[in-house]
């Protein structure tokens, strides 16, 4: 649940804390006003916030990757993996939001990688804000490739832009082809997606073809990946893609 983003306590609070019985519809309708003006004004106050940290990461030439998926989609695994392979190639650095404690931070550390934590105590996304404070700690002199691990929720991160070049979705073979359906506002705002775990594939009966058929209908132009971080199928292409992404961006003037 969240307490900034609208979706949770922030706006009951705002609703019907107050003590008011809402009977009468002009009195809902103020307070049904008041909340999407809140809302409004929090995701403008973001958008300010993420041009800042987009200019910060574009003068250093750092190509920022915002991962979204749901709680246990494999975020965390899949970038231990991407460290290890990276490492001693290309400078990487990681910022891992989560609700509460400091084990995805503590399970990347170690790989040759600068990594923050960022605890939301609560909210069920990263801000601006908060991704911009520590930026500077984080994304240090050389650093070319700086990984956003999102708190895992397919809804409310999507609304808050970092400054991020990418969002990419993390979608996991036991999740169900389904997702990019039922979760449209993630796949059509990311340009990438990563199908993790593909070594479940026979256990969770997935349906590549379906899967990909739905991602492609909301974005047609996604480009996809199909990984398992356990045994290693697939993490060539994925890391040729950030190779890529690095040279690029250092190749610009
Ligand atoms: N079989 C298999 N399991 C995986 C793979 N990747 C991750 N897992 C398992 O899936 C579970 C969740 O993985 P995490 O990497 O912690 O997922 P996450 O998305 O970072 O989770 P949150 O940060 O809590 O949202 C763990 O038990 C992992 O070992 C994979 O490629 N194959
Ligand atoms: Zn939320
Ligand atoms: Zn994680």
């Amino acid at each position: 649940m969240c307490r900034s983003c609208g979706c949770g306590k922030r706006a009951r609070t705002k609703n019907s804390g107050d003590g008011h019985s809402h009977r009468n519809g002009e009195h809902s309708h103020h307070f049904r006003r008041e909340i999407v003006e809140i809302r409004s004004s929090a995701l403008a106050d973001n958008d300010k916030r993420a041009a800042q940290n987009r200019r910060w990461l574009e003068a250093r030439k750092i190509v920022a990757l915002n991962f979204i998926s749901s709680p246990g989609a494999g975020k965390t695994t899949l970038l231990e993996s991407t460290l290890d392979r990276l490492r001693g190639r290309i400078r990487c650095a990681v910022i891992a939001g989560d609700v509460q404690t400091d084990r995805d931070a503590r399970r990347l550390s170690g790989r040759g990688a600068p990594v923050r934590q960022i605890e939301t105590l609560g909210a069920c996304h990263l801000d601006a804000e908060r991704v911009g404070q520590i930026l500077p700690a984080v994304a240090k002199k050389g650093v070319r490739l700086l990984f956003i691990e999102n708190v895992g929720n397919l809804v409310c991160p999507v609304a808050y832009d970092l400054g991020e070049d990418m969002k990419i979705a993390i979608l996991s073979v036991v999740e169900g082809e389904d997702k990019p359906l039922k979760y449209p506002a993630l796949f059509s705002a990311a340009s990438v997606a990563v199908i993790t775990k593909i070594d479940l594939i026979h256990a969770a009966g997935w349906n590549r073809t379906q899967c990909l058929k739905n991602i492609r209908k909301v974005q047609p132009r996604m480009r996809i990946f199909e990984v398992s971080a356990r045994t290693g199928q697939g993490m060539d292409e994925w890391i040729r893609f950030l190779a890529e992404l690095a040279g690029q961006a250092s190749a610009t003037t």
